[in-house]
């Protein structure tokens, strides 16, 4: 475990007098809380910390997602951005753009200056990968940009064609399949008959394969989980003690999903500024996030409600994870 994980849950500072809540996590956070099924977006697990714990798992021996799309990368952009002749990146979700790196040689080694615009909600994670990426790369121009991807953001216009939109990680997973197809539509709405749109999926596969990579061995799966509520405290200044919430991770075969839950141990009652008390019975959860697996055609499902069709299907050999080139219809 690195000093990331093994943090103790010290309850950060509660929200300054000065900082108003941010109204739309505000409300987000009240209807998620007054839900039958309480539930959380998962995005609010990526402040700074959340994004190096979300870092972490992509080294666990159980995770097998990031390695394997990472040797999909290897072997195959060379070849797709030389036949492409992408000349612009733009990176749905890029986080710390390490498997990124690989698609950014293989445009300069195609003679693409190359410009990038990694996208993700997270900040301050975000522009220390952007000055990482300046550092390593003379001669791109990294260009960020903080946003939600759930909402109904703009995708930077005036682009160098041809552009790839990139999408890694399984990161489509995180996402319900209406927000998805609405994720999908807005980039094929943004993409020129030139630009293709690369995404990575995690594939249907044996069941406990797919649990222990939610549930690894050293904890940090759970530590990543219960980030969440210290999120809350600090952004909206609740009294959550993730001490009381235990991690659950499990697959929901009907519709194909690894589902996270922070699972009170405690009847308790949390008070959100704002909000109010929220009651706990022993037992009760929050969903913090799912994770839907795919396969070809349930990627065809999505890709043809949001206007692209599959241009390519790239499975690793063990099936584990695949990558998908979209064009626009
Ligand atoms: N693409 C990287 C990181 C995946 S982790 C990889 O493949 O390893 C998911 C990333 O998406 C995180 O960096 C997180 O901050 C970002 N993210 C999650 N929800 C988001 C949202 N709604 N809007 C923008 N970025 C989001
Ligand atoms: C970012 N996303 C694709 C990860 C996943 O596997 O769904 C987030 C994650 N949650 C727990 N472990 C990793």
């Amino acid at each position: 475990m690195t000093e990331a994980s093994k943090t103790k849950w010290v309850s950060r500072a509660a929200v300054p007098a000065h900082r108003q809540p941010n109204p739309r996590m505000l409300a987000e956070v009240a209807a998620g809380l007054s839900a039958p099924q309480k539930e959380l977006p998962p995005k609010y697990f990526y402040d700074r910390r959340g994004s190096e714990l979300f870092e972490e798992i992509t080294r666990l021996p159980e995770y097998y997602p990031t390695r394997t799309e990472r040797a999909l990368l290897e072997s195959w952009m060379p070849a797709l951005i030389s036949q492409l002749g992408s000349r612009t990146l733009v990176e749905l979700g890029a986080g710390s753009a390490e498997k990124s790196r690989i698609i950014l040689r293989a445009m300069r080694a195609a003679g693409a200056p190359g410009i990038y615009l990694p996208i993700d909600v997270s900040a301050g994670f975000l522009n220390e990968t952007a000055t990482r990426l300046r550092r390593d790369y003379p001669g791109l121009t990294v260009e960020p940009v903080v946003a939600d991807i759930a909402e109904d953001f703009d995708l930077p216009h005036g682009l160098t064609h041809p552009v790839l939109y990139a999408f890694l990680g399984g990161t489509i997973g995180n996402f319900y399949p209406p927000a998805a197809i609405r994720l999908l539509g807005r980039v094929r709405a943004a993409m020129d008959p030139s630009d293709r749109f690369l995404m990575g999926v995690d594939l249907r596969k044996d069941v406990c394969r797919i649990e222990a990579a939610y549930n690894d061995s050293q904890g940090v799966t759970a530590a990543f989980n219960r980030n969440m509520l210290l999120v809350l405290n600090h952004e909206l200044g609740s009294n959550f003690d993730p001490a009381t919430f235990e991690h659950l991770a499990f697959y929901e075969p009907v519709t194909h999903r690894i589902e996270m839950h922070l699972v009170s141990t405690i009847d308790q009652e949390v008070r959100v500024p704002n909000i109010g008390l929220v009651s706990f019975v022993a037992g009760e959860s929050i969903r913090t996030e799912i994770s839907c697996k795919h396969d070809r055609r349930s990627v065809a499902e999505l890709f043809t409600a949001a206007g692209l069709r599959i241009e390519a299907w790239r499975p690793d050999p063990g099936a584990l994870f695949a990558l998908v080139v979209g064009a626009a219809v």
